[in-house]
Order: structure tokens, then sequence, then C-alpha cells
């Protein structure tokens, strides 16, 4: 199938900002014709060429960490942008997200089997009340495709899960995700609770959700705060540089 060209160059047209527009482009273009042609499938949600596409990459012995890079996340970080500014909605995400599941269903075993030092670790939930995980799903979606290791703790996760899964799994962030008004404040019940167990400084925590703002993040006691996913990549990996640089004294 050849790529086409006129639909990779219509993504750029979406891509407002120009700043942007240049990583992405650079970032898209760092990859031959096969990687564009995987970027661009799983931008249209194409998840049978991303299959399709990863196991001829691999077969013709291309590294999993390039297919993950400029095949993959190239493609996420258009879907990312797009969704921020609302020209694409929940369900283009999701279908864009499935086409990403099914090349990481090859690529992932091959990446965690070579060892690949991960950018951190994270425990990730939506707090206790809340069952609202759209939006939870899709950061760690993109902190997965950024090269983050994530634990799901899935939807109405009490504080103490929370602490239990931080130390289990060496976490270097935990980050809550709350959409109602009535469950905001258990992310600020939730570090509370850290606090008490003399665990706070363990971990950066990050919140987030429709109407948490970088205010009421702050209230809560947070380190960090995203309102959408690209954000919380790029806060993540901000606070787990921080949080490095001060154990390296
Ligand atoms: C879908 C939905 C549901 C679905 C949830 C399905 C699911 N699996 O998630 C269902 C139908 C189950 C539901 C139920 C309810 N809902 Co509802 N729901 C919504 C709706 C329409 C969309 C939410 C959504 O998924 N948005 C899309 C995602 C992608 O956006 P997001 O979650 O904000 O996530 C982004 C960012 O916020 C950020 N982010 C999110 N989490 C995190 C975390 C971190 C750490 C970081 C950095 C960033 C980050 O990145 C994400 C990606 O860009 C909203 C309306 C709205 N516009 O928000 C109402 C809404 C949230 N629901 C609401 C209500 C009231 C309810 C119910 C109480 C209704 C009822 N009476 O039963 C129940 C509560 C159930 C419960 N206990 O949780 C209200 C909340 C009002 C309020 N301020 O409290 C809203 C705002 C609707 C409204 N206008 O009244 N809901």
């Amino acid at each position: 199938m050849p790529i086409d060209h006129e639909g990779l160059a219509r993504e750029f047209e979406y891509v407002t900002q120009p700043s942007e527009q240049e990583s992405i482009r650079a970032q898209l273009e760092s990859g031959d014709a096969l990687m564009q042609e995987m970027a661009y499938a799983l931008i249209t949600g194409d998840h049978h060429a991303v299959d399709a596409l990863t196991r001829q990459a691999l077969s013709e012995g291309r590294e999993a960490n390039d297919i993950l890079d400029e095949g993959l996340i190239s493609g996420m970080a258009v879907v990312g942008v797009k969704f921020r500014d609302n020209i694409i909605f929940v369900p283009e995400v999701l279908i864009a997200a499935r086409a990403m599941k099914a090349g990481m269903a090859h690529v992932e075993p091959i990446l965690s089997a070579s060892g690949v030092k991960p950018l951190g670790t994270a425990v990730f939930g939506t707090v206790k009340g809340d069952l609202h995980d759209i939006g939870k799903n899709l950061c760690i979606m993109m902190m997965r495709g950024a090269g983050f290791v994530v634990h799901d703790l899935g939807v109405d996760t009490k504080p103490d899960e929370f602490i239990e899964a931080a130390d289990e799994h060496g976490a270097d962030l935990v980050m809550m995700s709350a959409l109602l008004t009535t469950t905001m404040p258990n992310m600020g019940r939730t570090i509370a609770e850290f606090e008490d167990m003399g665990l706070r400084d363990e971990y950066k925590f990050m919140t987030g959700g429709a109407s948490v703002t970088q205010e009421f993040s702050d209230d809560m006691g947070a380190d960090g705060y995203g309102d959408n996913a690209i954000a919380c990549v790029e806060k993540a990996k901000e606070l787990v540089g921080l949080a490095r640089a001060a154990r390296a004294g």
C-alpha cells in the first residue's frame, strides 16, 4: 500500500500551532515511508493496517524502539493535538487508541524483554467515588506511548489503594483523575493520607479531570496538573526529572 502523502499533508493543516507543526513534522519525517504509513494508519484509526504494518516492520528487521517512536508515537502525537484542539472527539481518539494497541501488541513484548529503561513509573487511578475513566485511559495511553510504565488502578480508587500500589510498584508518580465536584476533594484527601503515613515526599502527585484547574490542584497539595493528555505527559516528564535530580543531590 503506497503512502498517502496528501492524507499526511492534510494532517498538518489540523495542527495549528507552528512550533508544534514543526516538531510533529520532524518526528513524522524521521521515519521512512513504512513508518509514515503506519503513523497515518494510526491517525485514521485503521487498526488492521497498523497491525499489518507493525508485523511487516518487525519482519523486515526494524528495531521495536524505532517502530514505537517513528510510527506509533508520531501518529499518536497528531491525534493528541487534534483532540486537544477539538478537531476530533472522544470516539475518534478511542478508535486511534485501538489502532495504537494493535501495534503495541507486537512491540511491547519485545521492548519489555529487551529491558529498555522506562522514563518513569506511575500509578494512575480515578479517585474514590468517581467512575469516569475515559480521560484517565487516554492519559495512560499517551504516557505509555511516551515510554512510561503505568499501572492502571481503575476507577473508585481509595487512598489506601493508591498507597499500596505506589509502594508495590516503586512508583515515581501518583496520578489521580476526578470529574465530579463531589469527588475532586478526594485527590487532596489521598495526598493527606500519604502525608499521614510519612510518605508525602516519596512521590510526585499529579491531578487532572474536566473541572480540575491549576489552582484547585495547588489547593489539593499536588505537584503537577494537566488539562489534557499531552500536558499530562509533559508534566510527568518534568516531575520525574525533578525527582531524579533531587535524589541525585
Ligand atoms: C462520559 C460521562 C459519563 C459516563 C462515564 C463513562 C466512563 N467510562 O468514563 C457515565 C455515563 C458513566 C457518567 C456518569 C455520571 N456522570 Co458523567 N459525564 C460524562 C461526560 C459526558 C464526559 C466525560 C469524559 O469522558 N470526557 C472526555 C475526557 C477525555 O475528558 P476528561 O475526563 O476531562 O480528561 C481529559 C483531561 O481532563 C485530562 N485528565 C483527565 N484525568 C487526568 C488526570 C491527570 C493526572 C492529568 C494530568 C490529566 C487528566 O486529560 C484527559 C484527556 O485530554 C461529562 C461531561 C463533560 N463534558 O465532561 C459528564 C460529567 C462529568 N458527568 C457528570 C455527572 C453529574 C455524572 C453522574 C453523577 C450522573 C448521574 N446523576 O448519575 C454520574 C456519576 C457516576 C460516578 N460516580 O462517577 C457531570 C459532573 C458535574 C460536576 N461538576 O460534578 C458532567 C460534567 C456532566 C454535566 N455537565 O452535568 N458520566
